[in-house]
């Protein structure tokens, strides 16, 4: 009988949303943690399905449906994940980049920020330079955050960094940037102030970016560089 976490996993590859919910509620009954369900069981299994999509295994409409699974599998997490007795850590806007639809690291990356007690404000998929600058305005957070899954959409990290600084608020907000495509040298290239390689990560730099910022994602050559004197 294969380990519960992997059968959460293999239950996502293969697109079944009301198992997958139920496994990770059973899961949790038995006493795993909600971030080992999370890693164990939903993320090593949309891992392999972003394997086996590259490889031309799988198609669009089968990774629709393992991500119709994985967030089947994360409405029961949520609301563990949110849970936190903190007072608000900061708020935190977020969004994917304009011409990217991808959420799903977006979101987990919101519902660890949630759990960590930050309050975000989360502005969906698709999300214009324009709108990032009206959301900083409107909501005065300290941390802005820019998610992107494609390397054509990276481009907009830079454009909303530029829209921030034109609309003279750049330096009201840290700017936080991640995905798979996203690299450390990359946030540095365009500006930003910090880099997070994974959701638990962006957790650990936004708490710590009053006075640390980046981190690598090696724990091998894991760095963390003191904000530019003007801060
Ligand atoms: Co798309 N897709 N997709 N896709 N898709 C990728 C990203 C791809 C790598 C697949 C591949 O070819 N191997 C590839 C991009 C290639 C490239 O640009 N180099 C790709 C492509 C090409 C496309 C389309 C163009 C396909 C097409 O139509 N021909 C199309 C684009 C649509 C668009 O956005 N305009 C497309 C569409 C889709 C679906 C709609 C089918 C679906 C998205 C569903 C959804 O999100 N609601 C989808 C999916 C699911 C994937 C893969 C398989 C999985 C992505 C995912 O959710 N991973 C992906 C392959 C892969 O990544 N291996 C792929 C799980 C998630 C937990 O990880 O998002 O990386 P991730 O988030 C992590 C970290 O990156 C980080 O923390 C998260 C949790 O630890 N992180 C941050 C993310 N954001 C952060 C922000 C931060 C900090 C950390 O601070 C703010």
């Amino acid at each position: 009988m294969a380990d519960i976490l992997q059968q959460i996993a293999s239950n996502l590859y293969e697109g079944e949303d009301e198992a997958v919910a139920g496994l990770v509620q059973k899961a949790l009954d038995q006493g795993h943690k909600p971030s080992e369900v999370l890693q164990g069981g939903l993320i090593a299994g949309m891992d392999q399905v972003g394997r086996d999509f590259k490889a031309g295994d799988l198609f669009v409409p089968e990774v629709l449906i393992a991500a119709r699974a994985m967030h089947a599998g994360m409405g029961v997490l949520r609301p563990l994940l949110a849970e936190s007795d903190a007072p608000s850590a900061g708020k935190y806007v977020i969004g994917t980049v304009k011409g990217d639809l991808h959420d799903i690291g977006k979101n987990l990356v919101k519902m660890m920020l949630e759990g960590a007690g930050f309050e975000t404000v989360d502005l969906g998929t698709d999300v214009e330079p324009a709108a990032f600058v009206a959301a900083v305005r409107e909501h005065k957070p300290s941390m802005v955050g820019m998610s992107a899954l494609l390397t054509t959409t990276m481009v907009q990290m830079r454009a909303t960094v530029e829209a921030l600084v034109e609309a003279g608020l750049r330096e009201q907000v840290k700017i936080m940037v991640g995905g798979a495509p996203v690299t450390e040298t990359f946030a540095k290239e365009i500006g930003a102030d910090a880099y997070a390689p994974d959701a638990a990560s962006a957790v650990d730099v936004a708490r710590s970016m009053g006075c640390l910022l980046y981190t690598s994602p090696s724990p091998r050559d894991r760095t963390r560089t003191r904000m530019p004197s003007s801060a």
